[in-house]
């Protein structure tokens, strides 16, 4: 017996000793080469050696590794702990020493099968990270009652050694709130994205199925990572082709590769494709040929992908074809879908952004086609409500929707691609953004109603819930134009698994992942990220001004464009500013847009003294010389906070020139450039705005504030022809903004 355990110790002694030397050459061969190019690729997942004595304490817990083998959680560890520890770790069987880990699921792990945990609560994508003792050893223990949940322990494992947290008496069980947390991606079938500010699509369509790129593979990563779960390959203004067999089988190698990350897909159907694929005469939801039509192609799919996720709607908006084509409702169209779909547990995303044909005001069309269908919508649809009611604004006041279709699980919708914020140039951290929207309360059902509430089902019982985020993910090599858009990418998924999380933490840990764990960084670089939202909302659009950008790309300001054939979809219609003042009357005395908001939020709405300023002249018109609780006028406040946010994002500058000993030179030079240009756009939305009010407020600028450096004229005169992310903007059959 005692020879026995000598001769184990003996073997541990080498083993571990094989371990030194082997970390050792892996720290020197490290220290030998250049420096890796940080060029964004690897996110947030870069996995870079972890120092001492943090170093120390992690080699202990992450020895060995006992799991399934071939599935991505331990391929992820592996490579996590390759780059963080510099330790190749070892395989096993079982547990034999201290500082094993044990992963799987019940089913995938003999180990984990043996501890009998209770693995109820998790639900299908939830993890278990538990320290424990096995077999005598301590361990640590990531268990999921599927791959996907093993996979988001495995992730938050990393995460907590990449942002230096101590792991003794490690318990934590995690599920998501939400259950579809969804990517949209607006990409077109030939390369290029509505609304993409990094390059092409990362859908290679002409090259797939054969060839399958290793980003496909990162990218799933990342995705899993933050706890992403469903994504939509196409833009909602969509293709017929998609549906096509030979897209479906590219779509089909994507499902295949994505599945072993958790992640399903989704496509965007074409109303019409019974008609342009099928030669049907019509699309008419309630057409039995029609029916007949979808229900083969929806079979089709299932044949190609098993566990296909659904479909994503956008009908009857901008263009878009839909079932008001043929007298019907969005309902009757969503459950056309729905109905063929719910044998495969495949399910409907019919979005509410309806816009086009109304007459008023617009932001009211999407509840009042909506609202009266609730209670209409089969079990397997949701409906996918943008986060205010004009489209993806720096600030808007909350939709109103939300709250105003109990029987139906809303999904919220929000943009991560940064249409109306500065596109990849400008750092916005949009984690504030959404944070603002789901605390927002619609007071629908008493205090609490929060739109996150809302939204994860819980305040009306709801089994299914989404939030979605319009993506901004390229081709670029850094994934989504900037370094710093990787974090709305990051808050994005976060919030969407657990939306009661603060924006805060969200930032300090992707920076912390992607950048430094130093406080010397951390603490100035949290501060700018969590002021630059407010920053844009002031040199762009404050005060509750909106849609002040320029026609078609929405690229800089054209507060006094009128290119559009309606009056709707030009600048002045929404700011109204004329020699009375400046603002949309959305109260009963004008567009009575606050009566779709529940009493207490109509109440507060209506009354100017109650409304909070930032949504002040979304709400009401008032006269330039109003004054405001800071007892400044109107017009002195407006002049005051475009100035505010110029000399805000000049700060941002000051602060990051400080962080060059702390950031690799390469994303230090993108940064830094990108603020350059921030700065000078912000400028120009700045003085060009200032000056087009000025023009008809006719007051003169407050003291201390200087008037533009150009004429009104020569910022009507700037024309940005070619600006991204607008792709078809000219061939387009419907001319919107
Ligand atoms: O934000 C607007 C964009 C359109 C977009 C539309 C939508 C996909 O300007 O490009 O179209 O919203 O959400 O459908």
């Amino acid at each position: 017996m005692q020879q026995c355990q000598d001769s184990h110790r003996a073997a541990r002694r080498t083993r571990l000793s094989l371990r030194y030397v082997f970390a050792c050459v892996l720290l020197l061969s490290s220290a030998a080469l250049p420096t890796h190019a940080e060029d964004g690729y690897e996110l947030w997942l870069r996995y870079r050696p972890v120092d001492s004595p943090w170093l120390e304490r992690y080699r202990e817990v992450a020895r060995e590794l006992i799991g399934p083998g071939s599935d991505a959680a331990g391929s992820e560890l592996e490579r996590a702990f390759k780059g963080l520890l510099a330790v190749e770790v070892r395989r096993a069987a079982a547990v034999d020493e201290d500082g094993a880990i044990v992963y799987g699921t019940p089913e995938s792990s003999a180990a984990i099968a043996s501890l009998k945990l209770d693995l109820h609560a998790l639900g299908h994508d939830g993890f278990l990270l538990r320290q424990a003792r096995v077999k005598g050893h301590s361990a640590i223990i990531i268990a999921g009652n599927a791959d996907a949940g093993v996979l988001h322990g495995a992730f938050a494992l990393l995460k907590m050694m990449q942002i230096r947290r101590p792991l003794e008496g490690l318990n934590l069980a995690s599920r998501p709130r939400i259950e579809l947390r969804m990517l949209d991606h607006w990409d077109n079938l030939d390369g290029t994205i509505e609304r993409g500010y990094a390059g092409a699509s990362i859908w290679d369509w002409q090259k797939l199925p054969g060839y399958l790129s290793q980003r496909y593979t990162d990218y799933a990563r990342a995705c899993a990572s933050i706890g992403i779960n469903a994504t939509v390959l196409t833009n909602v203004n969509a293709d017929s082709v998609t549906l096509t067999p030979a897209y479906l089988k590219k779509i089909a190698a994507l499902a295949q590769l994505f599945r072993r990350y958790g992640l399903k897909v989704y496509v965007t159907p074409r109303f019409t494709a019974p008609i342009e694929l099928g030669g049907l005469k019509s699309a008419d939801p309630l057409d039995p040929d029609v029916k007949r039509w979808w229900h083969d192609k929806i079979e089709e799919i299932y044949r190609y992908i098993p566990d296909f996720g659904g479909f994503l709607v956008k009908a009857n908006s901008e263009g878009q074809p839909g079932p008001q084509d043929y007298h019907r409702t969005h309902a009757d169209g969503a459950n056309m879908f729905a109905d063929l779909l719910a044998p495969h547990s495949g399910m409907v995303i019919w979005r509410a952004f309806v816009y086009g044909s109304h007459e008023g005001d617009r932001v009211k069309q999407a509840y009042e086609e909506f609202a009266p269908l609730d209670g209409q919508f089969h079990d397997n649809v949701l409906v996918q409500v943008k986060n205010g009611p004009l489209d993806f604004q720096p600030r808007e006041p909350v939709h109103p929707l939300f709250g105003a279709m109990p029987k139906t699980p809303l999904a919220l919708e929000v943009q991560i691609t940064k249409e109306y914020l500065g596109f990849a140039t400008h750092l916005v951290y949009l984690g504030t953004l959404y944070q603002e929207v789901l605390h927002f309360d619609t007071q629908a059902r008493g205090a609490g109603s929060t739109v996150a509430n809302i939204i994860d089902g819980s305040l009306e019982g709801h089994v299914h819930s989404a939030m979605a985020g319009v993506s901004n993910v390229g081709a670029d090599r850094n994934w989504t134009g900037s370094i710093f858009d990787q974090a709305n990418w990051y808050a994005f998924g976060r919030l969407a698994w657990d939306p009661t999380l603060s924006a805060r933490d969200i930032a300090d840990e992707w920076l912390r992942m992607t950048f430094s764990n130093d406080p010397r960084f951390l603490t100035p670089v949290l501060a700018m990220m969590m002021g630059s939202r407010e920053a844009a909302v002031d040199y762009m659009t404050p005060l509750g001004l909106t849609h002040l950008m320029a026609a078609g790309h929405h690229y800089g300001p054209g507060a006094w464009q009128e290119l559009a054939s309606r009056a709707q979809w030009n600048p002045p219609y929404y700011h109204r500013a004329a020699a009375d003042g400046i603002g949309f009357d959305r109260t009963q005395s004008g567009s009575d847009a606050v009566a779709q908001y529940s009493k207490p939020i109509a109440g507060e709405f209506t009354d100017v003294a109650s409304t909070p300023e930032s949504y002040l002249l979304w709400f009401h018109h008032l006269p330039w010389d109003y004054r405001l609780k800071s007892g400044d006028s109107l017009w002195d406040e407006i002049v005051m906070h475009y100035t505010r946010g110029v000399v805000a994002v000049q700060g941002m500058r000051a602060t990051w020139a400080e962080q060059r000993d702390f950031v690799d030179a390469e994303r230090f030079d993108e940064v830094s450039a990108f603020l350059a240009i921030q700065e000078q756009e912000a400028q120009w939305w700045r003085d060009a705005t200032l000056a087009y009010f000025q023009s008809i407020s006719k007051r003169p600028f407050p003291r201390g504030y200087a008037p533009p450096a150009q004429s009104l004229k020569d910022y009507e005169a700037i024309n940005v022809p070619y600006a991204p992310g607008n792709p078809g903007w000219t061939a387009a059959p419907f001319k919107h903004q």
